[in-house]
């Protein structure tokens, strides 16, 4: 019983590309969204990334969803879990078993912007679960929440941590339609990454072995590919510095040289400074009483808070 809702297609994708490319190669200090990290090759370097000894969210997340997955499902008795952006299937599997054991489980929805991968994620899934329904929906979680499909008793998770990938008047917006599309009672389990040392969050965004510098470049190589542009990757050099005030690491790639790049696509020509630096991801830090308030001021009530014994990523449990 499995299915695919479309609500994205190339042409939309491509569309969207164009424009986060155009504004943010515009704006000064110019931006691009970490959204578009994400084709074959950067969803493969970010697995890569996910096993590296300095990278520490996945494997940390993982410990609490093990430790607490059958109190989830006791507490939700969730009929349908809905998962957001849903990535490595190791930790959904979790979920699963546990909602499946305590018996209320009938549905599941992952939702993710990647055609290939959510086919691929609810073939596999579909072998391993025969009797649970599984609804595909390709779209992008900051514009198709409502088109999720209605229900009761849902679980929605968002995993890995990726709230952090949208500043706080995103995370607000999103927040608001996620609450919108819900019914009271309905829940929200969510994994967020945490505030802590710098010593330990810089090496995880800076490994050893530069793989992240190899993620953080593959933007180029997409934008290359997509919009017929002439970015030179080894001209841009990785970089990953902690902004304390705002909690938040940001990935930024420095040009090395005084350089120009042609888009064809949008018939655009811009100029870069000799180490000048553009900005292609924030990934925010948490913590309980700033994450409560943010859920709070969307509609949403922390119920339950799980860490790990060094409080370095938090899994929290909230109702509409
Ligand atoms: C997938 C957004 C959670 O912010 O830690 C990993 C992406 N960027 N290394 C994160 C990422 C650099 C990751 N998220």
């Amino acid at each position: 019983m499995t299915s695919l809702e479309r609500h994205l297609d190339e042409r939309d994708l491509a569309r969207s590309l164009r424009a986060d490319v155009r504004d943010g190669l515009a704006a000064d200090p110019k931006r691009l969204p970490p959204k578009w990290f994400y084709d074959a090759r950067g969803s493969r370097l970010f697995e890569d990334i996910t096993r590296l000894p300095e990278y520490y969210p996945t494997r940390t997340e993982r410990s609490i969803l093990t430790a607490n997955a059958a109190a989830v499902a006791r507490i939700t008795e969730a009929k349908t879990l809905v998962e957001l952006g849903s990535g490595s299937s190791e930790k959904t599997r979790l979920l699963l078993d546990a909602l499946l054991s305590r018996g209320t489980l009938g549905a599941f929805v992952p939702l993710d912007v990647s055609e290939s991968a959510l086919a691929e994620a609810v073939e596999g899934l579909s072998v391993a679960y025969p009797g649970l329904s599984i609804t595909g929906v390709v779209g992008d979680l900051t514009r198709h929440l409502r088109q999720l499909p209605d229900g009761d008793s849902r679980l929605v998770a968002f995993l890995g941590g990726t709230l952090g990938n949208l500043v706080p008047a995103e995370r607000a917006a999103f927040l608001g339609d996620l609450r919108a599309t819900l019914h009271p009672g309905e829940w929200l389990l969510l994994g967020v990454d945490l505030v802590k040392d710098p010593a330990v969050l810089v090496p995880a965004y800076d490994d050893a072995a530069g793989v992240t510098a190899e993620f953080n470049r593959n933007v180029l190589h997409v934008i290359n590919r997509e919009l017929r542009a002439d970015f030179d990757p080894l001209a841009f050099e990785h970089v990953a510095v902690w902004d304390a005030d705002r909690e938040w690491i940001e990935m930024r790639l420095r040009s090395v040289r005084a350089q120009r790049v042609h888009v064809g696509e949008l018939d655009l020509t811009v100029s870069f400074a000799a180490g000048e630096q553009m900005r292609t991801e924030v990934s925010a830090k948490f913590r309980r009483a700033g994450l409560a308030g943010e859920l709070a001021a969307s509609g949403f009530a922390l119920r339950h808070w799980w860490t790990d014994p060094r409080s370095w990523f938090g899994v929290a449990l909230a109702q509409a």
